[in-house]
């Protein structure tokens, strides 16, 4: 059995985007069973919990004595387990690889960037002028995933791990327009966002976080 660690609590800004999702929705695709630990302040800073994941963040995911963190390796450790997830034939598999390392790589930084400043600095005076730069730096890239997407439906042959990787990537810009802009980048994180996998991962991250839950 699989145990997830994620976070007991967090800031609305964060609800349906904490990276535990990437592995939920991992598990799902795969019908893998899995269980969720919580953890607070408390453990994130615990030398129990550093030894885990070494910057107390989530996900963490235990595979009976495995345990790992990073959302990437764990999807490529999931990925290992089940080939609906990452393809056994040689080139495909090659591929996937090599998209969740440029969705890790190549795009998060410049959308993180962008993000970031978004929700932690939208308010300030320089604000502004940093949004534009950072904004034409998330742009090139995803024009180039969308460049790439032309005539294809998902990053490789068929719906993969780097898949999830890119598409929860991209969510992080929701509330902005940047990926619709990209018209097959756009159609493309439609296309798996409305996977039952998906859904379920996500609903299962928002019960989490509904407010009825945080007061319990
Ligand atoms: N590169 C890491 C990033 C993990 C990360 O940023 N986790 C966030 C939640 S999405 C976190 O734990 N934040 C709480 C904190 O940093 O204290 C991964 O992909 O797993």
């Amino acid at each position: 059995m699989y145990t997830l660690t994620t976070l007991r609590a967090v800031p609305p800004f964060a609800i349906g985007q904490v990276r535990d999702l990437r592995v939920r929705w991992a598990l799902e695709e795969a019908g893998l069973p899995y269980r969720v630990r919580l953890i607070g302040p408390d453990e994130q800073v615990a030398p129990a919990y550093r030894k885990q994941q070494p910057f107390g963040q989530v996900p963490v995911l235990n595979d009976d004595g495995a345990t790992l963190f990073e959302s990437g390796a764990i999807l490529l450790h999931l990925g290992e387990r089940s080939p609906d997830l990452l393809p056994a034939e040689a080139a495909q598999r090659a591929q996937t690889v090599t998209w969740m390392f440029a969705a890790l790589n190549s795009v998060e930084p410049h959308v993180g960037n962008l993000a970031n400043l978004i929700v932690f600095s939208a308010g300030e005076a320089w604000a502004r002028e940093r949004r534009a730069v950072l904004e034409e730096m998330a742009l090139k890239r995803l024009r180039e995933v969308d460049a790439w997407l032309a005539g294809r439906d998902y990053l490789v042959d068929r719906f993969t791990v780097a898949d999830i990787l890119m598409t929860t990537v991209l969510r992080q810009l929701d509330g902005t327009d940047l990926v619709e802009r990209c018209a097959a980048l756009g159609a493309y994180k439609a296309r798996c966002a409305a996977r039952p996998a998906f859904r379920k991962a996500l609903g299962d991250q928002m019960a989490l976080y509904s407010p009825e839950r945080q007061i319990a």
